[in-house]
This record gives C-alpha cells, structure tokens and sequence, in this order.
C-alpha cells in the first residue's frame, strides 16, 4: 500500500485525513508538534499503519533529523499532504500584529514550501502526489482575511504552478480550498473559544471528516487524472456584495 505524509496531524483536517488514509489502507506518516496527541493516534490506529514524528513544522532539522529515521515502508512517501497552517487574528490590516502575520507566513508559506522541495525528488522518483490544502480565503477577500488570506493564495498558486513543472513526470497536484470548518481553526485565530463558537453557531458547518474524505477521494483517482483545485463550503456559507464606503 502507498504512504502518505500528512503534516499538521495532531487535530483538525490533519487528524482526520490521518484517520481516513489509515483506514482505507494507507501507510500513514502524521507530523505535528504535539507528540501526545500523535501518541495516542497512532495507538489508536495501530504502530504498524501509522508512524508519528514530532516536530515543528517550520524547524528544518529537526524535520530533517525526524524524515532520516524513517523506516520502510514510512520512508517511501508517495502522496504529500501539506496541511499544517494556521490563522492568527481578524483585525483589520492596520491594526494586526505583524508577528502575527510573519508567524502565518512562516508556517503556511516557507515551512510548505520548504518540506515540498525536500520531498519532491523522492515524489518524482515515485510518481506521487502532492495535496496543498489552501482556502476559500485564497480566491475572496474578506476584512481581517489579509496575510492568512494571502498565504492561501500563495498556495493555491504555487499549487498550480507546481502542476506546470512537474508535467511529464506524473507526478500530480490538487490545491484544496476548503470554506467554513469547525476544527480547532477558529480558537487559534480568536484565542477565545466563546468567539469560535459564535463563529459556527447556526452554520452547519462542514467537519474535518468531510474534508478529510475529499483529500482520500483526490488521492485515489487514477493515475492519468489530476484533480487541479477543489473548493468546499457548507450550503449555508456564501459570498456577500462588494463592501461600498459612502463619504458624507
Ligand atoms: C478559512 C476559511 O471561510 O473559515 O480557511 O474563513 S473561512
């Protein structure tokens, strides 16, 4: 069975995929910086189809020390899945904390990029699979959205960019743009859990496991197809009129 590599998996969409790549077969590499959570996944699991490595996404050793000691079949990636990511804050640009946004720029943007041109040798090697997960925030503006949105953006077109120069090498791409889901998501960027409540009450919003379900679907199509971007939302989220400042 092929391996997958799932960063950010200690809660969320990363956990969830971990869950979903494990139980239809996969070999399931889950990162993250919260060793007990990946301990208790992959007792939950099962040592032999989940392997956990604890590091923070943007600290290259250690990522690099953790990926050396990998053992087969772990070591042999197949499918990247670069979920680790955050938002921090929904203040208006000019009064956001930069290390807020240098903070998302570093995880979503430059730890992203960094453990994908580290893996990409060995998945064009295999003639794997990278899945990015960006954001409905990649494609709308919203107030507060600024840097998070932006480093969405970043995603989803490098995403597509990657798309450009691996062709020949089959190795394949998709950029998943998810809207509202409720994960932990909304309390890192609120620091309030009574703010992230507010955010979903009355939402249906979608879970972890639906996305989750969409990364498996995209991982399991034929070879010969790529699935170039999806975007998710739930029914009850939408788009609203262009904002108009009226002077006077
Ligand atoms: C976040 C999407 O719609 O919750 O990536 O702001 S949304």
């Amino acid at each position: 069975m092929p391996t997958v590599l799932i960063t950010g998996a200690t809660a969320g969409i990363g956990e969830a995929s971990v869950r979903a790549f494990a139980a239809a077969g996969w070999h399931v590499v889950a990162t993250g910086r919260r060793k007990e959570r990946l301990d208790a996944l992959a007792a939950d699991m099962g040592a032999d189809r989940v392997h956990t490595l604890a590091f923070d996404i943007r600290d290259e050793a250690a990522r690099d020390e953790a990926l050396a000691s990998l053992p087969a079949p772990f070591g042999e990636i197949d499918l990247l899945i670069n979920n680790a990511g955050l938002a921090l804050g929904l203040e208006p640009a000019q009064q956001a904390s930069l290390s807020n946004w240098t903070t998302m720029i570093d995880t979503n943007i430059t730890a992203l990029v960094s453990i994908t041109h580290k893996l990409l040798p060995q998945l064009v090697a295999r003639k794997g699979a990278i899945i990015n997960l960006s954001s409905v925030a990649a494609n709308y503006p919203y107030p507060g959205g600024n840097a998070y949105g932006a480093t969405k953006a970043f995603v989803r077109q490098f995403s597509l960019n990657l798309r450009s120069d691996l062709i020949g090498t089959g190795v394949r791409v998709c950029s998943i743009e998810p809207g509202m889901v409720e994960t932990e998501f909304s309390l890192v960027r609120t620091g309030s859990q009574e703010a992230s409540d507010k955010i979903y009450t009355g939402v249906n919003p979608m879970t972890a496991e639906d996305i989750a379900k969409a990364m498996l679907w995209v991982a399991e199509q034929p070879p010969h197809l790529n699935i170039n971007a999806i975007e998710l939302m739930p029914v009850n989220q939408a788009w609203s009129p262009f904002l108009v400042h009226r002077e006077g």
